[in-house]
This record gives structure tokens, C-alpha cells and sequence, in this order.
């Protein structure tokens, strides 16, 4: 009983590991959109372009979602859930200017983000101008939670 119990304490924070932190750098990982400061200085904020996703059922809802190139664009990403996900997508983040990540009481300035954290019952929203056209893949960064069907595609069109 109590190996059990140690066991499922070590799974838990493992994937808490995985899915616990936001990483927004300010120095430009490789690969990434080398001027992603300057688009989103010269981007009005004002009204940006709502994608509204749900995180329920082992699922994201919807899994397509679909982003205008050269556009202020809101993500925002609701966990209904009462464990902890994550946004593992990480060409698409390549692709990306961001200019904020918001949520938790805080906000985390980009311009670049490497994983997005999205714990229990709280909403994350990502602030960002898609720079290049793409198709994409995006998955639950939680152990075990893609192949339950928590992942899904992005597209970036005109
Ligand atoms: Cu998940």
C-alpha cells in the first residue's frame, strides 16, 4: 500500500513538471521568428482576432483551430478540467510573435514562448501575430494525455 501510494505521488509530480510553467524567452531560441519584437511593436492590440478553445474530456474543443497570417490574435484556452494541461506545439511557436501570455494573475511579455502551462480550472491567453503561413500539430504536453485525444491541428492562413 504504501509503495502505491508513493508511486502515484511520483507520477503526479511528474507531470506537474510537465505542465507547470510557462516558458516566454526574450532571447531568441532557434529557428523562432527573428523579429518578433518588431511585430508585435508595430501591431494595434486594440481589438485582436478571439479563438476561444475549452479543455474538457480529455479533449480540446474545438481541435481545429484556424489563425489569420500578419493578425492581433487572442487564444484563449479554458481548462475545465481539475488536473493540469499544457500547450505543447512547438513549430507553430516557432512561427509566432508573441506579445503576451496572460492568466493566473499575471501577465508574461514575448516575444517568444517555448510551452504554455494551462492548470486546473484556469484560463491561459496567448497574445500573438501568427508570421508565417503553416499547418501545424498541437498536443497536451501531460504524460499520456495525447493518445487519450488531446491534441488536434492549427492552420495559419491569409
Ligand atoms: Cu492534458
Amino acid at each position: 500500500m504504501m509503495l502505491r501510494s508513493l508511486a502515484v505521488a511520483l507520477s503526479l509530480s511528474v507531470l506537474a513538471a510537465c505542465t507547470g510553467s510557462d516558458t516566454v524567452s526574450n532571447r531568441l531560441p532557434p529557428g523562432f521568428v527573428s523579429d518578433a519584437a518588431e511585430i508585435v511593436a508595430a501591431t494595434d492590440w486594440a481589438a485582436p482576432e478571439e479563438v476561444r478553445v475549452t479543455i474538457a474530456d480529455h479533449a480540446f474543443k474545438p481541435s481545429e483551430w484556424t489563425f489569420h497570417r500578419d493578425r492581433a490574435t487572442r487564444l484563449v484556452l479554458v481548462n475545465a478540467t481539475d488536473s493540469d494541461h499544457g500547450l505543447a506545439a512547438r513549430q507553430f511557436f516557432a512561427d509566432i510573435a508573441v506579445e503576451s501570455v496572460r492568466g493566473g494573475g499575471q501577465t508574461l511579455k514575448g516575444p517568444w514562448i517555448e510551452s504554455l502551462s494551462i492548470p486546473a480550472g484556469q484560463t491561459k491567453e496567448l497574445w500573438f501575430v501568427p508570421a508565417r503561413f503553416g499547418a501545424y500539430t498541437f498536443e497536451c504536453s501531460a504524460i499520456g494525455h495525447p493518445s487519450l485525444g488531446e491534441r488536434g491541428v492549427i492552420d495559419v492562413v491569409r
